[in-house]
């Protein structure tokens, strides 16, 4: 067997959100991945933010690529549609399935191994066409599933479990989605919860590109002295731009901030993004700015993380295409297929 389903039994006295669901309707079956994968936590914190976000498992399409972080869908949200791609392929998949039906929440949930090196073709253009969706990339800098090898994540001069020393640059997927255009872009940590559920429930209250890198140890084969990825490393390197509150609609500040360090962000959707300011300088709304801090903090061994740019402004591929509001399944054939007059005045058209 290879998987566990859990027991559909529900306890009465479980609380239920606003559209009628407990947490555990949000869960999925039981883990299969190593005690302590840091990927385990991150389906917690997913669980946790669309619960916590009224949001209808049946709304949400899950899509992923091939490694132990590409597994986890089947451990969140075992309500909503699914599609487990080939290596590297999650990326076209989802554009698809977007342009068909704008009307889901589109979840990527991917790995380092299969973002960063098979699938980086397919990462950059999902992100640079504005594709709406939440990207999660499970980032524990080695190809978990196939037993540990340096994925492109992984920092130069950092030491794998059996003391090879990775030669080689490694791609900060935080840097390359803010210089490919992603319109929202945070950095977690899976040890830190209370900063990955804020960050998740940001990702899918904003209308674009959000894109979500999560720093996840893997405790097989990546978590020993020398790796810049294991639980102590990036414990003692987080250096947090801010603390990240969201508030679906707004509403009155009831939490008091030290005067200054509060920073308010209103998305498309009318959510607000509270930021409780943790570097002075730093602001999440400027592209070029955030692109220099997280270079700089990589420079230093340093991890930035936080909500580390927000386009409010954001437009999505729909907008940028002029698509059709109405998602394809509910158009009828005179619609889809508006016969041959039509279709000749479109080709004449074009000539
Ligand atoms: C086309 C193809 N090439 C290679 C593989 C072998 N393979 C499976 S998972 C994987 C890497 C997974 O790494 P990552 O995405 O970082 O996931 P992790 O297991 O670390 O969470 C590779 C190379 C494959 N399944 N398909
Ligand atoms: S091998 Fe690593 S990434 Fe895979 S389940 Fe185990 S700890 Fe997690
Ligand atoms: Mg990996």
């Amino acid at each position: 067997m290879t998987y566990l389903a859990k027991p559909k039994l529900h306890h009465p006295s479980l609380t239920r959100n606003a559209v009628g669901y407990t947490r555990r309707d949000y869960e999925g079956k039981v883990s299969t991945l190593c005690a302590g994968c840091g990927h385990d936590s991150i389906s917690a914190a997913i669980v946790q933010a669309c619960w916590e976000l009224d949001v209808e498992p049946h709304r949400v399409a899950k899509l992923s690529g091939i490694g132990c972080s590409s597994k986890t869908p089947d451990y969140f949200l075992g309500q909503s549609h699914g599609f487990n791609t080939v290596h590297g392929r999650m990326p076209s998949v989802l554009t698809g399935a977007n342009l068909a039906n704008r009307d889901l929440l589109y979840l990527g949930v991917s790995g380092d191994g299969d973002s960063a090196s098979i699938g980086i073709g397919q990462l950059v253009h999902v992100i640079r066409r504005g594709v709406a969706m939440v990207y999660i990339v499970e980032n524990n800098g080695v190809y978990g599933l196939t037993k540990g090898q340096f994925s492109a994540t992984a920092d130069q001069g950092s030491m794998s479990k059996k003391g090879v020393k990775n030669a080689d640059s490694p791609i900060n997927l935080a840097a390359l989605a803010l210089q490919l255009g992603a319109t929202y872009v945070g950095r977690g940590f899976s040890g830190d919860k209370h900063q990955l559920v804020p960050l998740i429930k940001g990702a899918i209250r904003h209308r674009g590109a959000a894109f979500i890198d999560v720093i996840s140890p893997c405790v097989a084969f990546n978590n020993h002295a020398g790796s810049t990825k294991s639980y102590e490393y990036v414990r003692e390197h987080n250096e947090a731009v801010n603390f990240l509150d969201v508030i679906p609609c707004k509403s009155e500040i009831t939490v008091d901030y030290p005067e200054g360090s509060l920073v308010e962000v209103e998305q498309h959707d009318g959510s607000v993004l509270r930021l409780r300011k943790l570097s002075a300088d730093y602001d999440p709304t400027d592209r070029i700015a955030s692109l220099n801090h997280v270079l700089a903090t990589e420079a230093r061994g340093e991890v930035a993380t936080g909500l580390l740019f927000v386009d409010t402004e954001a437009e999505d591929l729909h907008a940028h295409l002029n698509t059709v509001e109405t998602p394809f399944n509910k158009l009828g054939v005179g619609e889809l297929c508006p016969g041959k007059a039509a279709l000749d005045r479109i080709n004449a058209s074009l000539r």
